[in-house]
């Protein structure tokens, strides 16, 4: 089985086995893990930033950080297309009380006029717009790496008018791998950013919140009030930290082996691709069957042997990851075609 679904599905290399075995830990709820509070002050040295906290999950740094950026009744800028607006079960909502408010994605980035537009005045019957949430790599917008000029254009509006920036970076090393600048460059534009272990660079579980020391220190209190504060979790952070240092100089293996499929999968007559819009480790490809419905195609695909996810409307997304090669994507590839 060739498994493109995401690149959340890969297994812990041997580094990081032999790191979790040997992980030196103490209780984190009291601060006393040592592992953790290494990967903790790696975390924010990689991303500039003064402080870090480390959250099992990106759902859950995300929801953690708007919840320490805003008060019951307040709203959230984001994109249509958005993970936190799309995927994440509407828990800032939910938890916090807290509204969103979508603006157009374009492939991935948001207009700042768009931003600006969005933003309210003071007014009795208006919430009060506390943050601007972006999203880089942006999932659905294809993995497109946003640049630095553009998500500092989306930044600016926010701050000029004194609404905080989130930045969602599960994917961060991969756009910085793609635009050939630091995390911390990327970040810089940011009040906060969450990034991912667990996804290309490759760790089994875990996510870490960036930002200032009030900031980390607010979201320290919600991870607690969100059943997130943990024990002895140097056994993860140990494998979060060989993640962080083995994994974001083999991302662009990854991106190479994202264009190599692309342009294996090419274009039949059900079958479109865009090779221009392949930036990092995320393929979309478009695929009209007369006679499948997509959940059919998908299981049509397992039988072949291949995994991949359906988005929505036709659309299919494979992501490579650290377990597979590039035989193993042109053999899926293959197997997508033929079926
Ligand atoms: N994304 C997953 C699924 O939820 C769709 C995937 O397979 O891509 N932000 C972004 C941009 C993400 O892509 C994800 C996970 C998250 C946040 C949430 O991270 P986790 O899964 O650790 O809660």
């Amino acid at each position: 089985m060739i498994d493109l679904r995401s690149d959340t599905v890969t297994k812990p290399s041997s580094s990081m086995r032999a790191a979790i075995a040997s992980a030196e830990v103490g209780d984190d709820v009291y601060g006393e893990d040592p592992t953790v509070v290494r990967l903790q002050a790696e975390a924010a040295a990689v991303l500039g930033k003064e402080a870090a906290l480390f959250v099992p999950s990106g759902t859950m740094g995300n929801l953690i950080s708007v919840l320490a950026h805003c008060a019951r009744g307040e709203e959230v800028i984001v994109g249509d297309e958005a993970h936190v607006f799309y995927y994440e079960a509407a828990g800032a909502s939910a938890f916090g009380g807290v509204q969103m408010r979508t603006v157009p994605n374009r492939r991935g980035a948001m207009r700042p006029s768009d931003i600006e537009a969005a933003i309210r005045s003071p007014n009795i019957h208006f919430p009060r717009t506390a943050l601007v949430c972006l999203e880089n790599t942006h999932n659905r917008g294809g993995g497109r790496a946003i640049s630095l000029e553009e998500s500092r254009a989306m930044a600016e509006v926010a701050h000029h008018y004194g609404v905080a920036v989130h930045l969602d970076g599960s994917r961060i090393f991969n756009a910085a791998t793609a635009l050939d600048c630091s995390a911390a460059t990327l970040a810089s534009v940011a009040d906060s950013v969450n990034i991912c272990f667990s996804k290309g660079l490759g760790a089994p579980i875990g996510s870490a919140v960036a930002g200032s020391a009030p900031f980390i220190e607010r979201c320290r209190k919600y991870r607690k009030m969100a059943g997130g504060g943990m024990r002895q979790v140097g056994v993860i952070a140990a494998a979060a930290l060989v993640a962080l240092h083995e994994g974001p100089r083999r991302l662009e293996v990854d991106h190479d082996n994202a264009k190599i499929f692309c342009d294996a999968l090419g274009v039949t007559s059900t079958i479109e691709t865009d090779p221009d819009a392949v930036q990092t480790n995320i393929v979309v490809f478009r695929c009209r069957s007369s006679s499948l419905e997509p959940e059919a195609l998908l299981e049509k695909w397992r039988e072949a042997g291949v995994l991949v996810n359906h988005m929505g409307n036709g659309d299919f997304r494979a992501v490579t990851h650290k377990d597979v090669s590039r035989d193993d994507v042109i053999e899926a590839a293959r197997r997508l075609q033929s079926v």
